[in-house]
């Protein structure tokens, strides 16, 4: 197949998903088109079968702001005339359904060509910017004008049809992790520089907006440390991260915690650390926490949106409701305090990445849902 690909190239998991899937169809030997603002995030070797096309955008002073989704549905109409593309996929409703619905309209009346298009629903797509009542309407034509509707979980399918009372098919794909990387590695040479005196680790990634509610974590972190000698990592960059910067400060904790910023050693980073904190207010999925089950990770994350659905409770990690920090400070302690029940618990985490949420698996079921979606 002949696939183009459109997401935010940023830093958060719907960039991640796109482009992984992207590399990995390419690996299997589809020509991928990826068509965004900028060279998505982890798409930074030069790879067999992906071709990167940059949306223009025009500066003239009259445009005080800048026409992202018109531009972004003019390079899709140009690649998709040039490269005679089977299908588009764009992650992230907004604005990138309405810009291939504009496109594939083009297409059809001025080009004499039939593009379709599948949109992946994420999560604050549906959850909370779309729901912002000047995207409301859009967000919903868009998704009932796409050929094919996939959701990363549960979830996040029947919030979108019950928020915007959806008249359509939605598919849940979930996100994938590819097990071959993002494995358990022994004697982590990054765990002594991190924890010299051989402390306990909890790690947090993402990307601070506040719905991650990471002060909690460092909140938590904070009850751990009473107990048992504890280091924190925090990994990401965001809006939150001055306010944890000044909480990490006012805690009299600044040498147990490290910001790392931006990172792309998340391999490592997981591999140093003991567990993974994601307490989360909503979480379509949840892509990190599977990223670290899958390198061995218990992880301690809050019962909302998809979260139940990727982490087993009591058998994978603990789950508690939101904001409710002594509760996950004592699920964290109880693990590493109990290194029987943490090596059931690390071992069941990576057996569940591998057996349901692993690349091959995930990538099949989108290869036959775009095969379905061609074919109809
Ligand atoms: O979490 C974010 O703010 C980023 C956002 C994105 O679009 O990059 O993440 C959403 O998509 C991820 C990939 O499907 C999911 O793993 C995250 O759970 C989801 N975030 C939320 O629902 C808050």
């Amino acid at each position: 197949m002949n696939i183009g690909i459109t997401c935010y190239p940023t830093y958060g998991g719907s960039g991640v998903v796109a482009t992984e899937l992207g590399k990995s169809l390419a690996e299997k030997g589809h020509k991928v088109h990826f068509i965004s603002y900028g060279i998505p995030m982890r798409l930074n070797h030069l790879r067999e079968n992906i071709f990167y096309h940059e949306v223009e955008m025009s500066n003239y002073p009259l445009f005080e702001f800048p026409l992202y989704s018109l531009a972004l549905a003019s390079k899709i109409i140009e690649v998709c005339d040039y490269e005679k593309l089977d299908l588009m996929h764009v992650h992230y409703a907004i604005p990138h359904s309405v810009s291939a619905y504009l496109a594939k309209q083009i297409l059809k009346e001025n080009y004499n060509c039939k593009m379709k298009f599948v949109t992946t629903l994420h999560g604050t797509d549906i959850t909370l910017v779309g729901l912002e009542p000047s995207f409301l309407p859009l967000v919903k034509f868009s998704i009932e004008k796409s050929d094919g509707v996939t959701a990363v979980s549960k979830f996040l399918k029947e919030k979108t049809i019950i928020n915007y009372q959806i008249n359509k098919e939605i598919e849940v794909i979930p996100n994938f992790v590819d097990i071959e990387v993002y494995k358990p590695k022994e004697d982590c040479v990054f765990k002594s520089h991190f924890a010299p005196n051989g402390e306990k680790i909890l790690v947090h990634i993402s990307n601070f907006r506040p719905v991650k509610r990471v002060p909690d974590v460092i909140k938590i972190f904070y009850e751990v440390k009473k107990k048992i000698p504890t280091k924190l990592i925090l990994a990401g960059d965001g809006p939150d991260r001055t306010e944890c910067e000044r909480l990490v400060r006012e805690l009299k904790i600044k040498n147990d915690v490290y910001f790392l910023g931006k990172q792309e050693a998340v391999v490592d980073i997981l591999n140093a650390s003991d567990l993974f904190i994601m307490p989360s207010q909503s979480e379509s999925f949840g892509l990190s926490a599977l990223e670290a089950m899958a390198c061995g990770l218990p992880t301690i994350t809050t019962s909302v949106g998809g979260l139940p659905e990727l982490v087993v409770h009591n058998e994978t990690g603990y789950i508690a409701e939101i904001g409710d920090i002594n509760r996950m400070a004592k699920y964290a302690i109880d693990l590493l305090t109990n290194p029987t029940k943490y090596k059931k618990f690390s071992e069941s985490a990576r057996k569940r990445a591998v057996e349901f949420f692993n690349k091959e698996k995930i990538v099949k079921q989108y290869e036959e849902f775009y095969q379905r979606i061609i074919n109809e």
